[in-house]
C-alpha cells in the first residue's frame, strides 16, 4: 500500500464488508470487527491523510508530544483530544498513558534502551518496547494501553517497525497511532543513522464503531488530494531538537508566547512548532486578529505540505 489513505480505504471497505458484529455489545458501543490483521505502510512518511477532510494532524501531533513528554496527564491530552481518554477517579492520571511507560517503565527509558541495543547489535531481534503489561489485566482501570509492543528491526540499512495492538479503533485510533508510531520510527532511524524502512501494524481486534460507519463511508467518497508525503526529518539525532520543541509545546499549550525564530532548531521543527501555535490560535475565538496571526504563521512556514490542514479551517 502506498499512502495512509490507500490503507485506510482498504481497512474501511474490508470492515464494512467482512467485519463481524461483536456480541454481546461491548461497553464502549456496538462495533464491527476483523480479527488478526496486519497492515503495512511501505513509506511511513505517507503517514497523514490527504483527503479533503484534511485528516487530523493537530491532534496526532499533540498525542506524539504527549507520549514523548513522558506525561500521562489527562489535562495535557484533552487540550488536543477532547474525547477518548479517561482519568482515574478523582485524579488527572490516564492509567494507560504511554508516556511514563515509554520513558520510565520501572526506571527504564525504553526508547533509549532500544537505540542502545541496536547500536551495539544492529541485527538484534530484541529491540522491543512493551506498553501493555501484567498489571493492566486487573479489570478496574478506566484506560489501559491498546498497544502491546513496538519492535524495531534494522535490515540492510533500513529501520523497520512492527507494532502489535490488542485493540484498534479504525476510525479514530488508527490514524493517530500510525502517525505517532511512524514519527517515533523516524526519530529512532535518525538516531541510528539508518534509513527509514517499512511500518507494520498488527491488530487483534480491528474495529469500526457503528456510530462511525457513516463517517467511514463518507471518507471513502471523499476526493483524494495530493499523494505527497510529510517532509523528511533532518539527518542526525533529532532528540536535542525534539527537546526544544517539547519545551515550546508546553509554553504554547499554557498560553505563553513563543518566538519560533529564536529557537535553535531547523525548519522542520520550526514548522511543527508553528503548527502547534496555529492550533492554539484556532482554539480561541475567531476574530480578525486571530485570523491574521494564522495567516502570518502559515506564511512563516517553510514547507507547503501543511497548507492543506490550515486552509478553510
Ligand atoms: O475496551 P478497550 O480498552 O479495547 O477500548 C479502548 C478503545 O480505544 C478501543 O476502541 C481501542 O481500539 C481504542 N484505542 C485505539 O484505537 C485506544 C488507544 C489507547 O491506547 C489507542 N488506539 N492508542
Amino acid at each position: 500500500r502506498k499512502t495512509f489513505d490507500d490503507l485506510l480505504r482498504v481497512v474501511f471497505s474490508r470492515i464494512l464488508r467482512h467485519g463481524l458484529q461483536v456480541e454481546p455489545i461491548p461497553s464502549k458501543g456496538a462495533n464491527k470487527e476483523l480479527f488478526g490483521v496486519v497492515l503495512e505502510l511501505t513509506q511511513p512518511r505517507a503517514r497523514v491523510s490527504r483527503t479533503e477532510n484534511r485528516g487530523r494532524i493537530f491532534s496526532a501531533l499533540g498525542e506524539l508530544f504527549w507520549y514523548l513528554s513522558g506525561s500521562n496527564s489527562l489535562k495535557f491530552i484533552e487540550y488536543y483530544i477532547s474525547k477518548g481518554y479517561e482519568a482515574e477517579e478523582g485524579t488527572d492520571i490516564v492509567w494507560g498513558g504511554y508516556g511514563p511507560r515509554l520513558l520510565n517503565k520501572s526506571n527504564v527509558n525504553q526508547i533509549h534502551e532500544v537505540v542502545g541495543l541496536l547500536k551495539r547489535n544492529v541485527s538484534s531481534r530484541r529491540a522491543v518496547i512493551q506498553l501493555y503489561d501484567s498489571g493492566d489485566l486487573a479489570g478496574f482501570y478506566k484506560d489501559v494501553p491498546c498497544t502491546c509492543t513496538m519492535q524495531f528491526i534494522v535490515r540492510r540499512g533500513f529501520l523497520h517497525m512492527y507494532v502489535s495492538m490488542r485493540s484498534n479503533d479504525a476510525y479514530k485510533g488508527l490514524p493517530h497511532d500510525v502517525f505517532a508510531f511512524t514519527m517515533i520510527q523516524e526519530l529512532i532511524a535518525r538516531e541510528l543513522g539508518v534509513r527509514l524502512g517499512r511500518y507494520k501494524h498488527a491488530v487483534a481486534s480491528l474495529h469500526l464503531y457503528d456510530t462511525d460507519l457513516k463517517k467511514a463511508e463518507a471518507f471513502m467518497a471523499e476526493d483524494w488530494q495530493t499523494k505527497r508525503m510529510m517532509p523528511p526529518m533532518p539527518m542526525g539525532s533529532q532528540w536535542p531538537s525534539f527537546k526544544l520543541a517539547l519545551d515550546a509545546e508546553e509554553k504554547i499549550r499554557n498560553g505563553y508566547s513563543v518566538d519560533v525564530d529564536k529557537i535553535n532548531v531547523n525548519d522542520y521543527w520550526k514548522d511543527i512548532i508553528r503548527l502547534l501555535q496555529i492550533y492554539n490560535v484556532t482554539r480561541g475565538t475567531i476574530n480578525r486578529d486571530n485570523l491574521r496571526r494564522i495567516v502570518f504563521l502559515r506564511k512563516s512556514m517553510k514547507s507547503s505540505f501543511y497548507d492543506q490542514y490550515i486552509r478553510k479551517k
